[in-house]
């Protein structure tokens, strides 16, 4: 399911690391393909078959593929500075990730400077561990397996003017060091081969909210 950030998290890693691969989409929610419960009998999406091995969760997927093809590495080769990105990755829900689809979804009114404050206060996690490695992206001068790990989640920041109407006026001291990673992930080759158009997610919530048929061909 190409919009799936969890099945993204994979395609990115697989496509970082240079991994020769097909992809196989599924229909998720209507008309679950049946061969695809025998490789992932709780049916999410993703899972890979390598030579014969299946491996589910997306981010056992890409510890995986780390450990199965170590061209491209995507974890630090500093021990500390390893253990700190699985420290990270074992305790993800620090980072809010689902916080731009939780205010996609939102039926709360809040002014401009109540959504600033959310967003700024949701990733001042990101903002801090950024500022404390002083590099672009978490995983230095490119981006590491915590950059990919987060960065599927985020295409929402480009509906909040479709759902506001306009341009939330974040101002120069609004997460910044996240504002700017977010922008050098979205124009990273690896990630802009992948990227999901914002508008044919909003569409796909909309549909999804009023229990309506998912096409995700033609969206
Ligand atoms: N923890 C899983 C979550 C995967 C997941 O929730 N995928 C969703 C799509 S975004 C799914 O397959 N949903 C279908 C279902 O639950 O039947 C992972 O990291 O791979």
């Amino acid at each position: 399911m190409k919009f799936c950030p969890y099945a993204l998290r994979a395609r990115l890693v697989l496509n970082a690391k240079g991994i020769p691969h097909d992809t196989v989409f599924i229909r998720l929610y209507e008309n679950k393909p049946e061969w695809y419960l025998e490789i992932n009998p709780n049916g999410k999406v993703p899972a890979i078959l390598d030579n014969g091995k299946i491996v589910v969760e997306s981010l056992d997927i890409c510890n995986y593929l780390e450990e199965k093809y170590p061209e491209n590495p995507l974890y630090p080769t500093d021990a500390a500075q390893k253990q700190r990105d699985q420290e990270i990755l074992n305790n993800l829900g620090k980072f809010n990730i689902l916080a731009f689809r939780e205010f996609v979804i939102s039926t709360e009114e809040k002014s401009d400077d109540e959504w600033i404050q959310f967003f700024n206060q949701k990733f001042e996690p990101i903002e801090s561990e950024l500022n404390s490695r002083g590099s672009v992206f978490i995983g230095g001068s490119k981006p590491g397996i915590v950059d990919y790990m987060i960065w599927p989640f985020m295409p929402n920041y480009w509906n909040i003017s479709r759902k506001l109407n306009h341009e939330l006026p974040f101002q120069e001291n609004d997460i910044p060091l996240f504002r700017k990673w977010l922008h050098a992930m979205n124009e990273y080759p690896t990630c802009v081969e992948l990227f999901n158009p914002p508008e044919k997610l909003w569409k796909l919530q909309q549909l999804m909210s009023q229990n309506a048929p998912l096409d995700y061909d033609n969206l």
